[in-house]
């Protein structure tokens, strides 16, 4: 079996305490750990243009080569903040009002990913088999396959691929496709990306189906499946129940005996924070003998910060706590709580185990991978009720929670009661089922079934 590299954006360097990394970083480190290789993307710096090719930054770290470049200011604004960031994200979210369309963006990234492919290629041994992540390397393979490279070359995307009416919003999305097919394995989070992705290709060109699973277009063959990403339950249930820090003692304590809903995510246009706080404030009012005895904790940490859509956002919420807060708190009552913030990951599993609802209504989400860590961190005897969109990945899977339209303010008001009122009888037999799921699809499973299938492309 040959090694295993590994191609994102952002690489996760060595960080060898483990414990402040999130599920996905560990569960490729744990795959590149097993059978040894390579990481390669950008280090996160910006370096100034000086003319001179720059050195790779390098790392060892056991059986694992960390390998890392810097991009200039323009490459970083072109090819991330702009075509990453305000085209493909917002399009493949279906917020086509916030996509910003420049040539000039589309050009610096195809630009870069040929400069991250030129980087990689002296790298790489004949029997590597190289697996590459997400929206910002679509044209990654093809850009390798001009330095006739013959390895294996699996993709897997980690947000939604859209209906084709939207896609074909793109001006250049006959190209995306086009370079897309030049991976042999193009992996999604659900049967309904694979299938978007299939229909948007068959209606530009003709595709033939060498069997069910394995597809021809363009000159090229391509794998195409489904493997929703998953958790590692067992390591999140440890760091849940794990001993409480003192702070935390204070933070139960006022938590009190209200029912408490916890939300998180990175602040995001996609997660529909603005429409949930709007939901809430209908369930303060459909329920009015429930204020008071409930609370909301949103917890938001700022990303993106310099594409404006997200600046936007973040104005927006400060805004709308702040109306909610004035115009249902009290002397003694505080409705919803904003926190802006960063957590440490060990206190952010023990708070969603301190929680009796979870209400994660993303507009949309390739999975979303906190519906399932909160379901994670759960006591199974007296567990939350998870509140799901049913625009996020994970509502394919975890049909138990209480799923619902994230743009109908009644119905998640009504979810919301429906949760508090719920018998510990049916939290725990909803738990337990989806729970069952989750150690079954867990990321470990995620990862095999994907690069079995890369592997087995070589055979
Ligand atoms: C993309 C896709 C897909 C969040 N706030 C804090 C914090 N987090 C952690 C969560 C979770 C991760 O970040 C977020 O993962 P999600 O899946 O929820 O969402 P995206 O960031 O949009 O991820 C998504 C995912 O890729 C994987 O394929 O599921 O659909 O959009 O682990 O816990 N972690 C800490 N503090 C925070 O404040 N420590």
């Amino acid at each position: 079996m040959g090694r295993l590299v590994v191609v994102s954006n952002r690489i996760a360097l060595p960080d060898h305490s483990k414990n402040g990394a999130g599920g996905l970083a560990v569960g490729l480190l744990d795959a590149l750990q097993e059978q040894g290789g390579l990481w390669f993307g950008w280090n996160g710096e910006i370096r100034e243009i000086t003319g001179e090719d720059e050195p790779l930054y390098t790392e060892q770290d056991k059986n694992i080569t960390y390998a890392a470049c810097s991009l200039t200011q323009n490459d970083y604004d072109l090819y991330y903040s702009q075509f990453s960031n305000t085209v493909i994200w917002p399009a493949f979210h279906y917020r086509l009002d916030l996509v910003e369309y420049q040539r000039e963006a589309w050009e610096g990234y195809l630009r870069v990913n040929q400069m991250l492919a030129e980087k990689l290629y002296p790298l790489l041994q004949h029997n590597d088999v190289i697996w590459v992540h997400d929206y910002h390397l679509l044209p990654f393979a093809a850009a390798l396959r001009l330095h006739q490279v013959k390895q294996p070359l699996g993709f897997f995307l980690h947000i939604p691929f859209p209906a084709p009416e939207v896609l074909m919003a793109l001006p250049d999305y006959q190209e995306i496709l086009r370079l897309m097919t030049a991976y042999d394995l193009l992996g999604f989070q659900t049967e309904r990306d694979a299938q978007a992705f299939l229909s948007a290709i068959t209606q530009e060109t003709d595709v033939v189906t060498v069997e069910k699973g394995i597809y021809q277009a363009y000159g090229n063959t391509f794998h195409l499946h489904d493997y929703p990403i998953g958790v590692d339950p067992d390591s999140i249930s440890k760091l849940a129940q794990g001993p409480l820090p003192p702070k935390m003692q204070a933070i139960r304590k006022e938590l009190g005996d209200a029912k408490n809903i916890i939300a998180c995510e990175r602040l995001d246009y996609s997660k529909g924070i603005p429409e949930r706080f709007l939901a809430y404030e209908s369930f303060l009012e459909k329920y009015p003998e429930q204020r008071g005895n409930i609370r909301y904790t949103q917890i938001a940490p700022t990303s993106r910060g310099e594409v404006q859509a997200y600046q936007a956002i973040r104005h927006q919420l400060e805004t709308e706590t702040g109306r909610i807060n004035g115009k249902y708190g009290t002397m003694s009552w505080t409705p919803l709580y904003y926190l802006n913030q960063h957590f440490d990951r060990r206190l952010l599993m023990k708070i969603f185990r301190l929680t009796d609802i979870a209400l994660i209504t993303p507009l949309r989400d390739g999975m979303n991978l906190v519906a399932k860590e909160y379901l994670a961190a759960q006591d199974p005897a007296d567990p939350g009720v998870l509140i799901l969109s049913k625009f996020a990945g994970a509502a394919c899977e975890l049909t138990e929670a209480l799923l619902v339209n994230p743009y109908d303010r009644d119905e998640v008001a009504r979810a919301i009661y429906q949760a508090i009122t719920m018998s510990q009888s049916e939290r725990v037999d909803r738990h337990a089922k989806m729970m069952a799921i989750l150690q079954h699809q867990t990321i470990t499973r995620w990862r095999e079934t994907f690069l079995d299938d890369l592997y087995q492309i070589l055979e």
